[in-house]
Parts: C-alpha cells; structure tokens; sequence
C-alpha cells in the first residue's frame, strides 16, 4: 500500500490517575496526562498512537504541553507539506524537527495503527513482528521502606513476572538490592537509576552492585554522557543498558562503538516511533546486544504499540510491558492488557493495535482537545 490520504489528526489530553504513586530518582508521578492522538484517512480508517511525554520535563526534554504544541504548530504542517505514502514515510516527512521524538512517536505510531487496520493485519505483524507472545517484567518505584518493597516484589514473583527492575536512587540502593537479592537468589533482577548517578563521586557504588549478579544496571549516568558510561562499563561486570541516552539509530551505533553498554532500552516515543525502534532492534541484533521494551506508564493504546513493537526479533529480553490493572482502576481499552502466569503477553488477533479504544471513557477524561486538518 503506497497511497496512503490523511485526512484530520484529533488530538486529546485525557487525564488518568495512577492506581499508586510512582516514585524515581527524579520525582514522583500520581497521575497521567496522557496525549492520544487519532488520525484518519480519507477512506474513514482510523488509528491511535499515545504521546509518551510525561507532564513534567525530568525524564528527558519533554513534556505534555511542548508535544502538543509540537504537533499542532510543526507537526502537521508538515504531514501537509510532505504527504506520505506510507506509515513507514512518516518520520522522514518530519525529519526537519529537531529532538521532540515523543510528540512525533505519538502521530507516527497512530499512522502505523492506520496502515495496518486498512491492511486488516495486526500491527505486529504488519510491523514485520515473529512473537505470538511476549516475555512481560515489572518496574517497581521507591517505597518508602525496604519491607515495602519486598511485598511489593514478592507479589509480582509470585504473578509470574519474569523480571523484576528496582529503580534506585544514591541512598537508596545497595539495602534495596541486599534484601531483595536475599529473599530471591535466582530471579532475573536489574536496577534503573534514571541518570541518577555520577562517576567521579559513585564509582564504589557499583563495584558494590556488582556482586549481586543483577542482569543490568539502567541509565546509571547523565543521558548525553556515552563517554563516561563507557568507562563505567570497563569496570565492571555487570551489563550497563542505556534507556535516556539512546534516542536514535545513530545514539545506539555511538554507544556501541564506544562500549558504553551491552544491553539497549527501547522506548517507542523516546526513539520517535516503529520505523526508528525497527532500525534499532534491527543494528542491535546484528551486533548481539539484546533490546527490550521500556515503559512509560502507558494508557492501553501505547501499552498495546509497546506490545506490537515487542514482537520483532531484536526484543529478546522481557520488557517493561505489563498488565493494565497495574496501573489504572480503569484503562482505555478493551479488553484490558492481561498478562498469563507465565509472565506473558499474547500477540492480539485483531487488525491494527488488536484493542478497541474505549472513547465514550476517552471522551469522559477529555480536558483539552484539538481537530487538525491534515490536507
Ligand atoms: O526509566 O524506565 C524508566 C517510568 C517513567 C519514566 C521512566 C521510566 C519508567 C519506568 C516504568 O521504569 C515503566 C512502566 O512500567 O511503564
Ligand atoms: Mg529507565
């Protein structure tokens, strides 16, 4: 299909709280601000994609009121400067924009959802996807004691999660990993620290990790600095994975080249959309250094992308993708994301994203809403 007609892009700030704060090293999240976008075809098709950026600019550079002003004021201009052809056009259509990739990940997503429910393909397959199931782990937040967070762990063990990701931050780390590691000697274990750390000040930090047999240390580092987490890696044994740092093809070759980690995070919206996640799972596997799915406490409808996006080959370690119930009282749609007892995710059936949008509810949580012509 090469003959793709855009028609409008709605666009919508819906507001979702979270069923429990969500705590990292660089703050605490309550509720979502969430963008979804909708776009439709001159045919009447339609498809979904969620703009991953948090409300506030501490993650990375974006945030839920610059992605809507990205996609309003330069976004669609540009779909309407440089029509596509095909989902897979997209993001050389929006090439001019500099960084921004969650604003652009959240449109670009929404026309692979287009694509594949006019081919009557589940976007898994149509993204060139070979997973009927996917390997599904948990991130867990900071608590507010090391007993806390043992129930919290031990009731996602026990779930059948195949992973399990503390997050960590100076001051709170080594206890959390000794008490966690002591209560489960064999599970996979990794730690996320969100850029939290430096490497002339916490070098012993991680020589101290290091004994714990975790199966990666996350974005310990500042995110632009590839150099430094190099020289972390050399000294010790455990796998660096960089999650913030890699925001492109190009950032995954760099990193490689300089040895800055063996493991890549991929984030849809951080990467700005399939085409660019495609060409890094697929450099990353013909390298051997495995991907997985990170999150960004989706809605369904970038939970189910984040699903789609899992089934290429490069996604050989479980991801951050799991159930809705663990996140909302309520999700946007139908049916819910269920994960098996195995701690995995079926591969839906159904054309496109495989999950029908709730839009009464979406509707529901509406504050803010825009309706752009995209011709
Ligand atoms: O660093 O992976 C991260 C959530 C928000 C921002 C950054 C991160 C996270 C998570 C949670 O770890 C992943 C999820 O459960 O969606
Ligand atoms: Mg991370």
């Amino acid at each position: 299909m090469k003959d793709l007609k855009l028609e409008s892009l709605y666009l919508r700030e819906i507001e979702l709280p979270l069923k429990a704060p969500f705590v990292t090293s660089f703050g605490t999240s309550l509720k979502r601000r969430i963008l979804v976008v909708r776009i439709t075809d001159a045919e009447g098709a339609v498809g979904y994609g969620e703009c991953t950026a948090p409300e506030e600019p501490f993650y990375n550079h974006e945030t839920t009121d610059t992605a809507w002003s990205i996609i309003s004021d330069f976004i669609a201009p540009l779909l309407i400067k440089n029509p596509i052809g095909t989902a897979a056009d997209v993001s050389d259509a929006l090439a001019a924009i500099r960084g921004n990739r969650m604003a652009i990940g959240g449109v670009e997503s929404a026309v692979w959802d287009l694509e594949a429910k006019k081919a009557n393909t589940p976007l898994w397959r149509h993204l060139g996807g070979t997973r009927e199931q996917i390997d599904c782990g948990v991130s867990i937040g900071l608590q507010i004691s090391p007993e806390v967070l043992l129930e919290k762990v031990t009731r996602e063990v026990e779930s059948g999660y195949q992973r399990i990701k503390l997050k960590i931050k100076p001051g709170q780390d080594i206890e959390l990993v000794r008490v966690i590691r002591g209560n489960f000697p064999h599970i996979k274990l990794s730690v996320d620290a969100n850029s939290a750390y430096r490497l002339d000040r916490d070098v012993h930090i991680f020589e101290e990790l290091d004994e714990f047999g975790l199966l990666m240390i996350e974005q310990p580092l500042a995110a632009g600095d590839l150099v430094d987490h190099a020289k972390l890696q050399k000294l010790i044994k455990t796998s660096i994975c960089l999650d913030e740092s890699i925001t492109s093809l190009r950032d995954a070759e760099h990193a490689l080249e300089l040895g800055s980690c063996r493991i890549i995070n991929v984030k849809l919206g951080r990467v700005g959309g399939h085409s660019e996640a495609k060409a890094i799972q697929s450099f990353a596997s013909e390298n051997n250094v495995p991907v997985w799915c990170g999150g960004m406490l989706e809605s369904g409808i970038g939970r189910a992308h984040n699903i789609a996006m899992s089934t290429l080959p490069g996604f050989s370690l479980p991801g951050d993708v799991s159930a809705s119930a663990r996140y909302w009282a309520e999700d946007i749609v139908e049916p819910p994301v269920t994960v098996s007892s195995e701690g995995r995710i079926k591969s839906p059936d159904g054309p496109g994203i495989g999950y029908n949008v709730n839009e009464p509810m979406v509707e529901r949580l509406t504050v803010r809403r825009e309706t752009i012509p995209l011709k």
